[in-house]
């Protein structure tokens, strides 16, 4: 250990100081192990640590897979050394529906280990691991050199995997500390840095446990969030299906095979290359035939006196025949206000854009809080929030969440994917909207099937409903 630890310190793959880490809070040490691939010898060595650590762990398993990319290069030499055959995990944004998500060959059933550098909270090891299940395998052991003790260990084993590390950061500082390479203060600014920052119970998902009709009957709901969870409820369906077609008869064929399916179509109107006033009263009949709400994926966005004219004019005249629109929260409380000048008397409800899934999204942290504040602001009017996951703890809100697939990933074009289950157990959401992940099968309405039972199963398993 102590040559090992003498080696990480001399080639930098760790330092001292004041870092930010990618949760954004401030570490007195960071770590970067992508220098050791300038370092064979030393790359071998930690590779050989790492097989050895499995090894004595009893760890049974057919394939290796290292967490991209830092850990690629060790899961490589081990795979070499020991002749065990390793996948690759693909990391860049790509279309799923032509790329593989993971290289290699895939045996349904098999045990894949795998290999990461360091673990703080374990989200990285769990998205691989959520990737290489999906494709049918085993996850159940990683193997890390450096454990930084803040919850990561305890967060992998609610998903079923044991954390196995090298050293620990606590082990890792001793050790340094005895080869004279770090003096106490630094010591002693890591260890409080460590018991700061450490999650020591579960942490708890951000969800609520009421049940659909439960919520439906709170005081003060939004009559629209009372008719969605009650026909959520009865259709035993939180899928709401993200139309996006650019031609009239595609999207009404579309609403009428889907619709027993959802509990929600939403619409981009304007993306029809053929829209007239027919289409729309046609989808009114098909939404009310098969008991669907209809959501314009408007994303208003402009002063109130604008939006007031957008949502009732036009040659769209939204609010005659959507039951839900959508805001942006960015011109502040006047495009809320403008809208519902015209959709309050109709009955209609919208939605305020908290957060969205794209890369690189500006809505995020107070502009979130802001978004949240406006919608608690606006209760006649909006009933719920876009957003990632749950992000009010009002539950008279629902929680509606785009930027859905069976497989996590993205495409090339910024959108991110969480998988139906990340969506409504681990992030409290209500309700997943799904475009491609059903509109590029050709059965689609079996794809918007596996969509509705995986939403349900979802709900079924954060709520703990007998079903
Ligand atoms: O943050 C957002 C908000 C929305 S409404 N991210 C999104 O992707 N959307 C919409 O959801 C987007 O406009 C598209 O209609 C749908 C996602 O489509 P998919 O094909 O990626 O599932």
């Amino acid at each position: 250990m102590e040559l090992l630890a003498a080696e990480l310190y001399r080639v930098q793959a760790l330092k001292f100081g004041s870092f930010t880490l990618k949760s954004g809070v401030l570490s007195p040490v960071y770590f970067d192990l992508r220098v050791i691939v300038s370092h064979p010898a030393l790359l071998n060595q930690v590779a050989d640590r790492l097989h050895q650590t499995a090894q004595d762990a009893g760890v049974q398993y057919n394939t290796v897979c290292g967490v991209p990319y830092t850990a690629l290069p060790l899961a490589t030499v081990i795979c070499i050394s020991h002749l065990i055959p390793m996948l690759i995990r693909r990391k860049e944004a790509k279309d799923y529906g032509t790329k593989r998500l993971v290289e290699g060959a895939i045996t349904p059933g098999e045990s894949c280990l795998i290999i990461e550098d360091v673990v703080t909270s374990g989200s990285s090891v769990l998205e691989t691991a959520e990737v290489l299940r999906g494709e049918g395998l085993q996850v159940t052991d990683a193997i890390v050199l450096v454990d930084r003790e803040q919850g990561g260990r305890e967060k992998l084993a609610q998903s079923g995997i044991r954390l196995h590390a090298i050293c620990t950061l606590t082990q890792l500082m001793d050790v340094l500390q005895r080869l004279g390479k770090v003096d106490a203060e630094t010591v002693e600014n890591v260890r409080r840095f460590i018991t700061e920052n450490k999650v020591t119970a579960p942490v708890q998902p951000p969800r609520t446990a009421l049940s659909y009709p439960t919520r439906a009957d709170l005081p003060d709901i939004h009559p629209m969030a009372k008719r969605l969870l009650h026909l959520m409820e009865r259709k035993r369906s939180n899928l709401c299906v993200s139309a996006d077609v650019t031609d009239s008869a595609e999207l009404l064929s579309l609403a009428a095979e889907l619709g027993p399916s959802i509990c929600m179509l939403k619409t981009h109107v304007d993306i029809l290359s053929d829209f007239s006033p027919e289409v729309s009263a046609q989808l009114r009949a098909l939404a009310d035939q098969h008991d669907f709400l209809i959501f314009e994926d408007r994303k208003f966005a402009d002063i109130g006196n604008t939006v007031k004219h957008q949502y009732e004019g036009g040659i769209f005249r939204i609010a005659s025949w959507a039951d839900v629109v959508n805001v942006h929260a960015v011109p502040g409380p006047g495009v809320v206000q403008g809208l519902q000048a015209v959709g309050e008397e109709l009955g209609r409800g919208c939605l305020v854009i908290a957060e969205m899934s794209s890369k690189g999204s500006l809505a995020t942290g107070g502009y979130t809080k802001a978004a949240v504040t406006l919608a608690e602001e606006h209760p006649r009017f909006v009933f719920g929030f876009i957003s990632g996951g749950k992000v009010s703890d009002r539950p008279q809100f629902l929680h509606l969440t785009p930027g859905v697939q069976m497989q996590p990933g993205g495409d090339s074009l910024g959108q991110q994917y969480q998988t139906p289950h990340e969506v409504i157990v681990n992030k409290g959401s209500d309700i997943i909207i799904v475009g491609r992940g059903i509109l590029s099968s050709n059965k689609r309405h079996e794809a918007a099937e596996m969509y509705r039972r995986a939403g349900w199963e979802a709900y079924v398993a954060r709520t703990g409903r007998g079903e």
